[in-house]
């Protein structure tokens, strides 16, 4: 492959390398990446974010719902806007590519428009949305819902770890809680979103870039399970009801159910046990279930399976079983226009253009339910992510920033 990346693609690349390291800083653990919404880190990446706006020309803000937005306007003002972004919060000891990646790079595709002083017959809006994650609050996707007008009702009533409203850390953060409903971008007209793979596929075809074709569908559950506490010494193995050897064993029939299918997978990712004491057997357990399959039918199928396996063990064990679904996105289908777009941009770079389905939910799938909407997905190495040893190639980088704003430029929106 003789790659048809110009200098100037080559250096706009470096800067955006440059500007991801720097991001990785605003961090709330020190030695670690973890920005949750709306924590302190997540206000100073976004203050960073709309800091650089600024010396580029652009006004940003931060929306109602927690999102950074910026807006270049097209020749006519006014004009319908093609949206580029990605979010900006993380999970707990996260890489620094995931989310930040595609945020940075709508930002630097704005930057040189500005910089040019070049309008297009479309305005190009960006956006780091604030909450795609849903690693602080028990919801997920409410930055990128918000703008499709589809805000979850029940987000601003959730409690974190430590017993915050999230109605409160919104309008702490300079959201506003009582304006989450009234943000649906109605003048916007197509989403696209760079973001790393997450997966192998890419690295294992030898290609930096891929064009998202669907996006799995999810279910993310939230399971409780009340036993009876008792004391570790004096209770015979037969008479416990034993709130977590109930999760273990539930655990393990997810996992068995998973293995059954080819591309559905089940992660048990948070668990929970109280008290929490060695010598107490558990009197409740609490924990996580994500859920997703590329066929919708087949993720309900698995569904209503596990929650069968849920309720045979906890009444064969004595405890109590409560699941609740806490998230449900709809398998997403990329819109054809922006997947032929993000062709013609990644082959005048002279590469093939590899389409591929997307394992990980994306704030794509929540905008595209309202707009056209699409994916470029970057190589990242070993396919690792949700973990600091994410990383991507300063080439590969360098594309993924060439790729989108070749399509930006060429990208018809009405
Ligand atoms: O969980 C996901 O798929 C995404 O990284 N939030
Ligand atoms: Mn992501
Ligand atoms: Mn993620």
């Amino acid at each position: 492959m003789t790659l048809s990346l110009s200098d100037a693609e080559r250096a706009a690349g470096a800067r955006l390398m440059a500007r991801l390291d720097a991001f990785a800083a605003f961090t709330d653990e020190p030695g670690r990446l973890t920005r949750l919404s709306l924590s302190p880190a997540h206000k100073r990446a976004a203050a960073a974010f709309i800091g650089w706006c600024a010396e580029a020309g652009v006004a940003a803000r931060i929306d109602a719902a927690g999102n950074v937005v910026a807006r270049w306007e097209g020749r006519t003002a006014g004009a319908p806007a093609l949206m580029l972004g990605s979010h900006i919060d993380t999970v707990r000891d996260a890489g620094r590519y995931d989310g930040n990646y595609g945020a940075l790079a709508a930002l630097a595709v704005v930057e040189e428009l500005a910089a040019r002083g070049e309008r297009l017959d479309h305005a190009v809006e960006i956006v780091a949305f604030g909450d795609e994650e849903g690693a602080r609050y028990r919801t997920t996707l409410t930055g990128s819902r918000a703008l499709a007008g589809d805000y979850p009702e029940d987000a601003l009533g959730q409690k974190d770890a430590s017993g915050v409203l999230m109605r409160d850390a919104l309008a702490a953060f300079g959201g506003d809680p009582n304006r989450v409903t009234t943000l649906r971008a109605d003048h916007v007209a197509a989403f696209v979103e760079a973001h790393i793979e997450q997966g192998p596929v890419l690295e294992a075809d030898g290609l930096p870039l891929g064009i998202v074709s669907a996006i799995n569908g999810a279910t993310r559950l939230e399971v409780g399970l009340d036993g009876v506490a008792g004391h570790a010494g004096t209770t015979p193995m037969l008479l416990r009801r034993d709130a977590f050897a109930a999760a273990a064993e539930i655990a393990l029939a997810i996992e068995r159910r998973a293995r059954t299918e080819a591309d559905l997978v089940a992660t048990i990712g948070r668990m929970e046990v109280w008290p929490g004491a060695a010598n107490v057997i558990p009197g409740h357990a609490q924990f996580s279930v994500d859920l997703r399959a590329p066929l919708d039918a087949r993720r309900e199928a698995a569904f209503a399976g596990i929650r069968a396996s849920i309720d045979a063990i906890a009444r064969q064990r004595g405890v109590t079983a409560t699941v609740a679904i806490i998230h449900e996105a709809a398998a997403f289908t990329c819109d054809p226009r922006i997947v032929a777009g993000l062709t013609k941009a990644i082959e005048s770079l002279g590469l093939p253009a590899r389409l591929l389905p997307s394992g990980a939910g994306h704030d794509t799938m929540a905008i595209g339910r309202f707009r056209p909407a699409g994916m470029l997905f970057v190589r990242c190495k070993g396919g690792i992510s949700h973990n600091p040893l994410e990383s991507i190639t300063l080439e590969d980088c360098a594309l993924g920033l060439a790729a989108l704003s070749r399509f930006v430029r060429a990208f018809e929106v009405a």
